[in-house]
């Protein structure tokens, strides 16, 4: 596929993995989740990719009014691409997981792939039964070995029914390579227009692993299957946020770092902010000679509606 000039660098600003426990810096209320995505996209992310939590607790939310709390305060401090999720909560139907999305008809949303273990139940291991925080947080986090995120192609289907009168542009979450044959199947029986964006992501127990030796055979995979049908971006979960992000921009590719993805900023030291991974892939990505996309720029290179067709 044609190489491109820019590199887009999402935020995943909170996510639905980590606790408050597990860093005081994950951001949970509608305050401090408006705070820290206009930090990150004034630190050089266009697009913003979010999830909502209650804000008295912390815990993943997939309640509109939610995200009510802080689209709109976005949405007036940064020119950033609004990214929503539907990969929402693993214990919900794909309905209660879209309705953010159909309610606020963003520029872009994700959407994952394929059914899978996805567990994070070992990082429960780090904290005592007195430190938690919150009441929900432990069973949540050691639950996660009985999930399985349930992605079948009819929820595709269902997703991109409801959807695509929106015009959203999907950002394909792969966490194996199966999920790109899932995705070219989808497109080979007339869902979503290219160039589709695909998001590669390592390091998820249940998805494919976090060496680069995988990124370079998801991506000659992905080049086969989709031509320039498609744009790139990579998710390295864990220690190896840093690492992929630098590696993918190198190859060519786009980045997403952020705290839903890794809660550090370098081997064992917690990130103060989104902004602060943000700031780091940048300088990262500019000193290994590539240019860091603005949210115009991103719109173009991922051919998005515009931030003025938003319904919020
Ligand atoms: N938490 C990431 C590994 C979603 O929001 O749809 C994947 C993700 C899923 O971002
Ligand atoms: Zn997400």
């Amino acid at each position: 596929m044609t190489r491109q000039k820019k590199t887009v660098i999402t935020c995943a600003i909170t996510g639905a993995i980590h606790t408050p426990t597990m860093s005081d810096a994950l951001p949970y209320t509608a305050d401090d989740i408006a705070g820290q995505a206009v930090a990150a996209a004034e630190a050089g992310a266009s697009v913003l990719h979010l999830h909502a939590r209650n804000p008295k607790d912390g815990s993943v939310s997939l309640d509109p009014d939610h995200f009510a709390a802080f689209l709109p305060r976005i949405k007036q401090a940064t020119d950033a691409v609004i990214n929503i999720s539907t990969g929402g909560s693993l214990k919900t139907s794909i309905e209660d997981r879209i309705a953010p999305a159909m309610r606020f008809s963003p520029e872009m949303c994700s959407l994952n792939m394929g059914s899978m273990n996805f567990s994070f139940h070992s990082l429960a291991n780090r904290y005592g039964d007195d430190d938690w925080k919150f009441d929900w947080e432990k069973e949540y986090v050691e639950q996660s070995d009985t999930y399985i995120f349930r992605n079948t192609f009819r929820d595709i289907k269902t997703v991109e029914n409801a959807l695509a009168p929106h015009n959203i542009k999907f950002e394909h979450e792969c966490y194996d390579l199966g999920h790109l044959y899932n995705l070219k199947f989808c497109m080979d029986i007339g869902l979503f227009k290219a160039p589709v964006f695909v998001q590669f992501i390592f390091g998820i127990l249940g998805g494919i692993g976090p060496e680069v030796d995988n990124l370079i055979f998801m991506k000659r995979t992905a080049d086969r299957l989709f031509g320039d049908d498609y744009r790139w971006s990579v998710l390295g979960a864990g220690g190896s946020q840093m690492p992929l992000a630098a590696t993918a921009s190198q190859m060519g590719g786009n980045v997403r770092v952020g705290l839903e993805d890794s809660l550090f900023i370098s081997r064992g030291k917690l990130a103060e902010s989104n902004a602060q991974q943000v700031a780091k892939i940048k300088r990262i990505v500019e000193d290994l000679g590539s240019e860091v996309a603005t949210p115009d720029e991103a719109r173009e290179m991922l051919a998005l509606k515009g931030g003025d067709q938003v319904a919020f």
